[in-house]
This record gives C-alpha cells, structure tokens and sequence, in this order.
C-alpha cells in the first residue's frame, strides 16, 4: 500500500540542483524513500560528477532501482550549461515535474571595503543567477501542461535573506534576492496550477561552513560548538513535505530553526 505522498509523486520527474552534498543530496534520498516504487525520476544535478554517480549508485540499490536516478554534471553558475540543459537529457527524462533550486554557497566573512570581487561574484552567479537561469529552463517545461501549466518550484532560502547580519552582507543579500523573486514569481503564476515554495533553513550543518571557510575544518566546527544544528535531513523532510502536499496546498514559505536559534544572531550554546 502507497502513502497519500508517495501517490502524489507517482510517475514524476524530479531535479534537484547541488545534490551531491548536505542538503540536496539529503533530499534526493527522501524523496527515494518517500516514494520507492511509484515509477518516481530524480534527475541529481552538481558539479561533482562522481560524487552523484555514487548518490545514484546508493539510491538504486536502496530502491532495488524502483527509483530512477540520472546524474548530471552541471554548474549553475555558467549560463551557457543551465541554458543546454534541457535539450541535453534523455527525451524520456524532460518532463520535469518538480525543480528544487538548492545549489548555492557562501565565502567568506569579510566586510566592506574588505570583500573579495571574487567571492561576491561567485555567491551571485551560483545563488541568484544560477537559481533564476535554472527556473527560466524549466518553467516552459510546466507551462506546457493544462489549466495554464503545472509544477513545483522549490527554491532554498535561508534565515539569512530574511535578517541579514555582519560578515555575511553578500550572502545574505543573495538570499534576499532569492526571496524576491520567489515572491514575485508566485504572483506572477498565479493564474497557473505551479506552485512557487521557498524553505528558509536557519542553521544546518553541511559542507556549507568548510567552503565558506576555504576550507578550514575547524573555523567550520566552531560554528556548531555547543550546538545541536539542523541536519540536512532535517530539511529534506521539509522539502518533500512541500512537494507531497494535496495540489491545492502551496507551502509558500517556511522558516526552519534548530532548537537553539532564534534568529540569524541568537544562538544559544552550551558551554563546554
Ligand atoms: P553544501 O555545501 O553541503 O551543498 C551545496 C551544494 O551546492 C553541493 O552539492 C554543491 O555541489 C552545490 N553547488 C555549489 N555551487 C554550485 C554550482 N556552481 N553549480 C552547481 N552546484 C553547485 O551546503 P548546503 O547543503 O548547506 O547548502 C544547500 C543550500 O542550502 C544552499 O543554497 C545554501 O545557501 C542553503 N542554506 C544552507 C544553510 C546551512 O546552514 N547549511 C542554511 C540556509 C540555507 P558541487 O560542489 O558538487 O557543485
Ligand atoms: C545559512 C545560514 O545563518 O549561516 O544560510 O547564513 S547562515
């Protein structure tokens, strides 16, 4: 017997960007078990190629290969790649159903005057560029379906384009133009049964802090010391819990805390 949300998902085709690490990769395998034998796609998007091999690989034989999985290299930072992108998959995997915008990055904590034009330029290209590239590929895919068009855009926010906070100017101004365009593009498709979602993690702990960091593990670790963060698990539930809604239901916007945070600066921690 299929759940109600493994029945929604049913013979769907679903992409995630930045799969191959925290939260995306977390989602691609909720999804998998959410739905493990109902003829569902996941088509899982990163740079690291054979790092999705091995999601895939994973996610196959967990689901016996009752969920296809196709990994694709893609940088959505590079116009020239999201714009091909469509038109390079297999035919039978072009009928996307839901697109989770999750790839996204932040460098450093330099202030002004201090920030590199590198680091501002790539969180730019990847977190803003790539995401609004990416639903300007897909968006004629669901646009193409009855009653004015039919899909999910899920778009990964953060507490951080809601309460911006010092070092961290350009991300945070990322994720408020993240916000942004999600509010005005689910106004714009209102006419339409799309629906517009964005999930706003407050802290997870990922590889987001080692590259934010260049690396550095332990500046990375000293950001969770005392603390219980979120898992990208945690928020992959809340993704697939988006997308598994009654068609109806557009979970427009969640913001998501662990226990101990109350806002982008208020954590709390126990001390050693
Ligand atoms: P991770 O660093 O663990 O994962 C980031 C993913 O994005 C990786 O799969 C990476 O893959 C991919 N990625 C980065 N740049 C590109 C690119 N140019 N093209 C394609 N893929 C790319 O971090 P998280 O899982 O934490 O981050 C996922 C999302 O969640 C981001 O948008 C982040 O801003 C957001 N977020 C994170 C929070 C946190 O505290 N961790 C809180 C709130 C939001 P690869 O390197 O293989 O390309
Ligand atoms: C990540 C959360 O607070 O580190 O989006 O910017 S924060």
């Amino acid at each position: 017997m299929s759940t109600a949300a493994a029945k929604r998902l049913q013979g769907k085709t679903v992409l995630i960007t930045g799969a191959s690490s925290g939260i995306g990769r977390s989602t691609a395998f909720e999804f998998a078990s959410t739905a493990p034998s109902n003829d569902l796609r996941l088509i899982l998007t990163a740079r690291r190629i054979d790092t999705l091999k091995n999601v895939a690989a994973e996610i196959e034989k967990e689901t016996r290969n009752g969920v296809k999985v196709l990994p694709v290299q893609l940088d959505v930072s590079q116009p020239d790649q999201v714009r091909t992108f469509v038109d390079g998959l297999p035919v039978e995997w072009r009928d996307i159903h839901v697109l989770v915008n999750n790839a996204g990055l932040v460098k450093g904590v330099a202030q002004a005057p201090a920030i590199a034009e590198e680091d501002m330029n790539v969180m730019f290209a990847t977190n803003v560029a790539g995401l609004v590239n990416m639903t300007q590929a897909i968006l004629p895919i669901f646009l193409q379906r009855p009653d004015g068009g039919a899909g999910d855009v899920i778009n990964i926010g953060s507490i951080a384009g809601i309460e911006a906070y010092p070092g961290g100017s350009i991300y945070c101004a990322t994720k408020a133009a993240v916000k942004s365009f999600t509010d005005s593009l689910r106004k714009e498709l209102i006419s339409t049964r799309i629906r517009v979602i964005e999930v706003d993690p407050g802290q997870v702990e990922t590889e987001f802090s080692v590259i934010r960091f260049y690396g550095d593990k332990s500046k990375a670790d000293a950001v969770y010391a005392g603390c219980t963060p979120l898992t990208g698990d945690d928020i992959a539930e809340i993704i697939v819990f988006a997308a598994t809604r009654p068609e109806n239901v557009v979970m427009a916007n969640s913001l998501i805390f662990p226990q101990h945070q109350g806002s982008a600066t208020t954590l709390y921690r126990k001390s050693a």
